[in-house]
């Protein structure tokens, strides 16, 4: 038995080094996940004020036109910054601190703990082209960061999915092997360096991989790992899905551009043995939580 979990482990691993993705199959605890479905609809959807967003503002529900379907994903939810949103901290934090992540995770690169930076509560189905999420967050050198899509609903193939194309663990793409110039501010290199990837990545008409999923699975892809979302039938479609930016804690970390040297901070919150929240300057300083400033200590300890 132990010789073949040990096999099984090195599978997962090895699978992660090759194509940059793994699908992991009934491995979340189930409680957490069937509360933040309910959550959605029992408390965020019917909830009117200012949450933290995607767009890093606080903002009002934004609807796709003419239905209720909410289209702006909410931010940062697993931290202690929204009264009105504390059960749904509650639950992000019971599933991303559990003991099943932290074991799957552990199969992919054996990292002893793990910071989470950012996590996106999605409501209705993304649209995003071909990108890598490296310019989010990235470790140092590239590519050991990981992102977490986890649906908290089971979706088939017209659900709007992520289709992943197989890439090898590390291989980054320059700007300048795209042909593209660093001189220009860092917003614009964004979306260009994102157009240019996909224009190159797309011409060799690679396979992409999407799966259906159901609750309890996790499809985790690496920081340089291009990835897009699939179309929905119809669209818009209410769409429950988690996203999460991470990293191994022991790891040097920046993003595609910022590669440095150290990363001194203690802007995080310890939440287990195996998990910390990473918390943004702009986050620490508005909500006092997780930062050199004199602040309360955080409600979760
Ligand atoms: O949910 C999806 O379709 C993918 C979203 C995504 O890749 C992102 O927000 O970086
Ligand atoms: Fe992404």
């Amino acid at each position: 038995m132990k010789i073949l979990n040990a096999f099984r482990r090195n599978d997962a691993r090895q699978h992660y080094r090759q194509f940059g993705y793994h699908v992991f199959r009934s491995v979340l605890p189930r409680a957490p996940v069937d509360a933040l479905a309910a959550l959605a609809g029992d408390v965020i959807a019917p909830y009117r004020g200012p949450i933290q967003r995607q767009s890093g503002k606080l903002e009002v529900h934004d609807y796709f036109p003419g239905t209720s379907l909410i289209r702006n994903s909410l931010a940062d939810a697993h931290l202690p910054i929204s009264e009105a949103m504390r059960p749904v901290e509650l639950a992000l934090t019971a599933l991303l601190t559990s003991t099943e992540l932290a074991a799957v995770l552990q199969k992919l690169d054996g990292a002893e703990h793990y910071t989470i930076h950012q996590t996106l509560l999605f409501l209705a189905v993304q649209t995003t082209e071909l990108h890598i999420d490296s310019w989010v967050l990235d470790t140092a050198p590239h590519g050991l960061a990981h992102t977490l899509w986890i649906p908290l609903q089971n979706m088939d193939m017209r659900a709007g999915l992520p289709g992943v194309v197989p890439w090898p663990l590390g291989k980054a793409v320059t700007e300048a092997e795209l042909g593209l110039s660093p001189s220009c501010p860092p917003a614009e290199r964004y979306g260009r360096y994102q157009a240019a990837l996909a224009r190159k990545v797309l011409a060799d008409r690679p396979e992409t991989v999407t799966v259906p999923v159901c609750k309890g699975d996790l499809i985790v892809w690496s920081s340089l790992t291009p990835h897009l979302t699939l179309p929905s039938l119809p669209f818009p479609a209410k769409q429950l899905a988690l996203q999460v930016n991470l990293r191994p804690t022991h790891l040097r970390w920046g993003s595609f551009l910022d590669q440095p040297k150290g990363h001194p901070t203690n802007r995080h919150i310890r939440m287990t043995e195996r998990f910390s929240y990473f918390v943004h300057e702009n986050i620490s300083r508005e909500y006092r939580i997780a930062g050199s400033l004199p602040a309360p200590a955080s409600p979760l300890g």
